[in-house]
């Protein structure tokens, strides 16, 4: 048995990209506390569950005095609740809101609650956040998907595919994974610079160069892992987010690569992508096409899923009504895990249950919009992923997870692993 929740608050502070963020803390009859900030995408999908926020003029319609009203009307329920309960706190949190979406008490305020009690009823148990999750379990370390080079929405620059990220799979350990992936990210610097590009970084901390197309982004990519010692295709592997529904029109069902000039079809695009997939080290694509493209996605399983990750972030949304049609209809092999695309901790531990136990891959992610919350660094290795989207090696917002797995590795000592190796599409 936990304590009793005593008090459940809840703020505006500051996030990333100069926008607001929702800080709430839970406080239990002992003193013991937690905090948590939810964070925001740009490159959202519509089936998200949807966050309150106040429109009008002040932060540019991104107040946040309605989700803190509701962070207070949701605080009146669990008063007295025990704060372990958490499958309890959340069932009430989603009783209270009542929809389908979250709209009415926002996804923003709920997840706020629900990982803030979680976090005070780690504070009352004496253990670090992984722990009280994840048990002894507990110990796998994530592959750190780095995202290096940033286009489509999340970059001020031409390239259609939003993120290139690297996976030093060759690693031992977490720390020599990150080590090497940072070394990378530096000589990627050097590789731009010496073609003249810009070295200013994106949303996500890494660069966004005016490329002129995607095989340019990729080759400078495979150019700065050879610079900095390593093999592409064996040390080091790519992934990338295409974030496809960002540049798909619905209404012509049309694929437009703006680098290009380049229409494509569906079916065209699968074909891209088993030729990149041929022609370059990639493990891992996600969002290659449009969240409702299911037939699309169908397709791509079939013609690379034995080999290459297939991971589904807006197509799912961490939602497991979506995944259950993407398991029965083979629409990918992984899924991404936002816990604000869904809005508490249960949810997203049972989406994580849903895609394990049906052969899936799970990545514990970021948002573009981040603050130095270092929550999702804890549920990677909590719920034993074995895999984390969270930027660049730049951006304090990033760095904050990496150094909190750094801790986390180091805190478990010998038995701390690392997938690396045994990374299943190898
Ligand atoms: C994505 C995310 C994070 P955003 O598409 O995977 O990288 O972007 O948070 O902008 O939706
Ligand atoms: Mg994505």
């Amino acid at each position: 048995m936990g304590d009793k929740i005593r008090s459940v608050s809840a703020a505006e502070i500051m996030a990333e990209r100069g926008t607001l963020g929702l800080e709430v803390t839970v406080t239990t009859e002992n003193g013991a506390t937690g905090r948590s900030t939810p964070t925001a995408g740009v490159s959202a999908s519509k089936f998200e569950a949807a966050f309150v926020v106040d429109g009008g003029k002040r932060f540019g319609g991104r107040g946040l005095g309605r989700a803190i009203e509701n962070v207070e009307k949701a605080a009146r329920e669990l008063i007295g609740v025990d704060v372990s309960r958490q499958y309890e706190i959340d069932k009430l949190l989603i009783s209270t809101d009542g929809t389908e979406n979250k709209s009415n008490l926002g996804a923003n305020a709920m997840l706020g609650v629900s990982l803030a009690a979680a976090r005070a009823a780690a504070t009352e148990y004496g253990l670090p956040l992984y722990k009280y999750i994840g048990g002894v379990n507990a110990n796998t370390l994530p592959i750190p998907m780095m995202n290096i080079l940033n286009g489509g929405q999340h970059a001020d620059n031409k390239i259609d595919i939003q993120e290139f990220m690297i996976m030093p799979v060759g690693a031992e350990s977490f720390s020599e994974a990150l080590r090497m992936g940072t070394e990378v990210f530096h000589h990627l610097k050097a590789v731009l610079k010496s073609k003249g590009h810009s070295t200013n970084v994106g949303d996500e901390g890494g660069f966004a160069p005016n490329l002129s197309s995607n095989e340019e982004a990729i080759e400078v990519v495979l150019e700065a892992i050879k610079k900095a010692g390593y093999t592409s295709g064996k040390d080091i592997f790519i992934a990338l987010d295409a974030a496809a529904s960002e540049f798909y029109d619905k209404e012509k069902k049309i694929y437009h690569f703006e680098s290009t000039n380049e229409d494509l079809t569906s079916s065209d695009l699968v074909k891209y992508w088993k030729t990149w997939s041929e022609k370059y080290p990639i493990l891992s694509i996600e969002d290659g096409l449009d969240e409702d493209d299911w037939t699309g996605w169908a397709e791509l399983v079939k013609t690379i899923g034995d080999k290459v990750q297939l991971v589904g972030d807006d197509l799912f949304v961490t939602n497991v009504k979506r995944l259950s049609r993407g398991i029965k209809e083979k629409s990918a092999n992984s899924i991404l895990i936002k816990v604000n695309q869904i809005g508490t901790l249960t949810e997203t531990i049972e989406a994580v249950k849903m895609a394990t136990e049906n052969s899936m891959t799970s990545i514990i992610s970021h948002r573009s919009g981040e603050t130095e919350d270092t929550t999702i660094a804890d549920l990677a290795v909590a719920l034993n992923t074995g895999l984390i989207k969270t930027g660049s090696a730049s951006r304090s917002d990033r760095i904050a997870k990496y150094n909190q797995l750094l801790r986390i590795e180091e805190a478990l000592g010998n038995s701390a692993k690392y997938v690396g190796k045994d990374f299943k599409f190898l």
